[in-house]
This record gives C-alpha cells, structure tokens and sequence, in this order.
C-alpha cells in the first residue's frame, strides 16, 4: 500500500517531497511538544476511500444517502472515545483543535458574552481569547495569568477575576503549561459565579486517557482535544460533553461550523482510540513524561531555568534569554543541529511572539521513537553544546551526525 508506486508514476514532484520529509522526519530529533509519529495503521486507515463519501450530519441522520456504512465507522470512533475518557457524549467530526473550540463557544453563548481564558504568552492557546483569534474578536475575553515567581497559576486569583467578571465560561488546558491543573477547584470558581466549565486537553489527552493526569471529562460541562498530539491520532479533534448538551454542542459543529466530515479521518481516530485502550500506551504516557522529568532536571543542572522549576507532563518552556539567546535563534542553531522545536513566549515576556523569549520542548515524538533516560541526557547535552557553539558549522555539523545515527538506531515506527 505504501510503496508509493501510483505517485511516482503520475506525479514525482510531490513524491520527491514526500520523501524528502519522510527522511527529515527518520533523520532529525522532534521536540515540539505538539506534534508525534502515528503509526502505521493510522497511517493506512487514513489512505483509504472513506475520504470519497459525503456524511453531512450524524449516524442515522444524514443529508446524503449510502452512509450506512460511514454510520457504522463514526460509531465505532465514537463509542472508542467515550470508553477512553468516560465520556457522556463525544463529536468526533471536528476538523481540529480551532474549530473545535469555536463550536464550544457556539454551543454554549453569544457573541460578545463574557470568557475567562488564560493569557496566550503564559501558556494559554489562540483560541482561549487572543485578540487576533476569531475567540478574542467575537467574544468579550477577560484572561488570567500564571504567578511571576512561581510559574504556577494561582487558583485564589483565578477565583478573584471570576467573581468579579462573572463569564459565562471558564476555560482550562493549555498549550505551554507544564503542571497538573486543578480540575476540581476550576469547578468549584465556575460553579460559585454560574459560569460553564471548559477543558482544552489537546495537549495532555494521552497522558489523561492512560490514567496518568487527572481527567476532566467527569466534571467539566465540555471538553476537546486535538487527535494528533500525545493521543497520536490523525491530525483532527473530537468534543466531549454531558448528555444534556449533546444536541446543542453537535448543531454547533455541523450544521453550526462545519460541513461533510473528513470519514477517512475519523476512521484513523477510530485506530488511534484502540491504539490508546491497550495497556502498551499506558507505558508509553508514563514513559513521556518519565523523559520529561530528566530532560527538565537536565536543562536546570545546566543553568537553564525552566518555567514553573519544572514539569507533571509532557512539555517544559525554558527560558533561553538566561544563555544570552532568543528563542527563536536558540530553534535556529537546534534547527541546524537536526533537532526541530518551537520558540515560545515566557509570562510576561518582553519580547513579541515572533522573536519570544523561550523554547517549548516536548517528549512525546522521541518517547514513541523508543528513547529513555540515557538518550534524553545526551539530546540535552547535544542541546548544550549547540546553543554554546552556535556559530561553530563544524560543532553543529558533528552534533546533527550524531543525532542522525542515534536516529537511525531508533527509528520512527512508521517509517
Ligand atoms: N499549535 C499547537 C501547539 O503547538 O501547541 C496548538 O494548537
């Protein structure tokens, strides 16, 4: 199936750039904590005639007739995902982590209502309320911010901006927060100012449905989460919320957001959620953030400080403006090294989002690639070396040989 004989044939330009990435992706080290290697019977059920058919609507209630079957595959996705999360109910159709959460929105209030989200430089997403977000612009966002000193947030001010502005929803779950987040007392601040309780798990969703993080599904009103991070799943999203607002939160996607869903997709998630059930990714979880733990002890015995002192998950910020970089040269010579990772803003960063002033890193796509404690310490002393001798070619050149044999040892399991 994937021999890619078909595309060679009829179109080599874009197979030479398909293989040009696949080689980037079996050669080079990937950081970003976001991002993951599916494996390949993801791979395949994404390739499949599912992306022919036209689905618009639910299981047993669709626009379009011959979806008996396509009904038969998004139930399949769907039941998966509940068992995973316990959850009520779950749409499985969103197209990814934005519009997921734009249908939340939608779902639940009007434009120009009150939201509580956290600060985008302090951890918190586009979509939780960041003025150049379809969020920030249609909807009247107050945001909360993570302590200076402790890189935490601090659950006695969220509780203080929530009496005072009164949203009308409170939302948790990050993309660059590297603690545990208290679950149970967001509630218990929404529940107090009448406000609906909304997770954005896309990052720790693997970490949360292998029973290594605290899961918000049982108590939040609503719930999303990206596909494709550490659930490593096809790039996608899915909505989990209570029974009582299925209705409105599955109007919101479609026919509120969305039109046909992507059925080749789903049926990759459907894989993943199976993937996730078995006991093989409990250890996977318990090893990400295993890997996260040393490579945040690593960076600080090498004077890096690490927002927050340290991390419960999967990710880390760390703050490179402590070693005289940005964050976005310190991605540049790690780019030239053969390790991808993301610039990131740090609370309260002078510097724009462009230029900021951290790197986020994740252990996710390494722990999948099968590396452990010992190979983590010597990515972090690679790191190092890069970022001290970032203007020596011939030490980034040797580091990027390295890496590239320590790659090849482990190779991607799909590839
Ligand atoms: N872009 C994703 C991330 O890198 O965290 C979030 O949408």
């Amino acid at each position: 199936m994937f021999d890619y004989k078909n595309i060679y044939a009829q179109d080599p330009d874009v197979l030479a750039v398909i293989k040009k990435e696949t080689k980037r992706q079996s050669e080079e080290l990937e950081l970003i904590a976001s991002e993951n290697y599916v494996s390949r019977a993801v791979l395949e059920a994404m390739a499949t005639v599912l992306t022919n058919k036209y689905s618009e609507g639910y299981p047993g209630h669709r626009y379009y007739g011959g979806n008996q079957i396509i009904d038969e595959m998004e139930s399949l996705a769907i039941e998966r995902a509940k068992k995973l999360f316990g959850a009520e109910h779950v749409n499985v159709q969103p197209l990814s982590g934005s519009p997921a959460n734009a249908a939340v929105y939608m779902a639940f209030i009007k434009p120009g209502d009150k939201v509580l989200g956290l600060k985008l430089d302090h951890g918190g997403h586009l979509s939780h309320g960041h003025p150049v977000n379809f969020s920030g612009m249609l909807y009247n966002f107050t945001q909360y911010e993570v302590e200076a000193q402790s890189g935490r947030i601090n659950m006695d001010k969220v509780r203080q901006i929530a009496s005072r502005e009164k949203p009308k929803i409170i939302v948790a779950g990050y993309s660059a927060y590297s603690r545990e987040i208290e679950w149970q007392k967001f509630k218990e601040i929404a529940d107090e100012v009448g406000a609906f309780t909304f997770a954005d798990i896309a990052h720790t969703a693997g970490l949360i449905a292998a029973g290594e993080m605290a899961n918000p599904v049982p108590l939040f009103d609503v719930v999303t989460t990206t596909t494709h991070k550490t659930l490593r799943g096809p790039r996608g999203a899915i909505i989990m919320c209570r029974d009582k607002y299925a209705k409105q939160v599955d109007r919101a996607v479609f026919p509120g957001m969305q039109g046909g869903p992507h059925e080749h997709i789903i049926a990759a998630k459907a894989v993943a959620f199976g993937e996730n059930l078995q006991s093989e990714f409990k250890q996977y979880a318990k090893q990400v953030m295993a890997n996260a733990k040393t490579m945040a002890e690593e960076f600080i015995r090498l004077g890096y400080p690490v927002i927050s002192g340290g991390t419960d998950n999967h990710l880390m910020v760390v703050d490179m403006t402590a070693k005289g970089l940005s964050g976005k040269e310190a991605e540049s010579v790690l780019d030239r090294c053969g390790i991808s990772v993301s610039r990131s803003t740090i609370p309260n960063d002078p510097n724009p989002p462009m230029n900021p002033s951290g790197v986020r890193f994740g252990t996710p796509a390494v722990t999948t690639r099968g590396l452990k404690t010992e190979e983590i310490k010597k990515i972090v002393t690679w790191i190092n070396a890069g970022l001290e001798h970032k203007d020596e070619i011939e030490v980034l050149e040797k580091i990027r040989e390295e890496v590239k044999e320590m790659c090849l040892s482990f190779p991607v399991p799909s590839i």
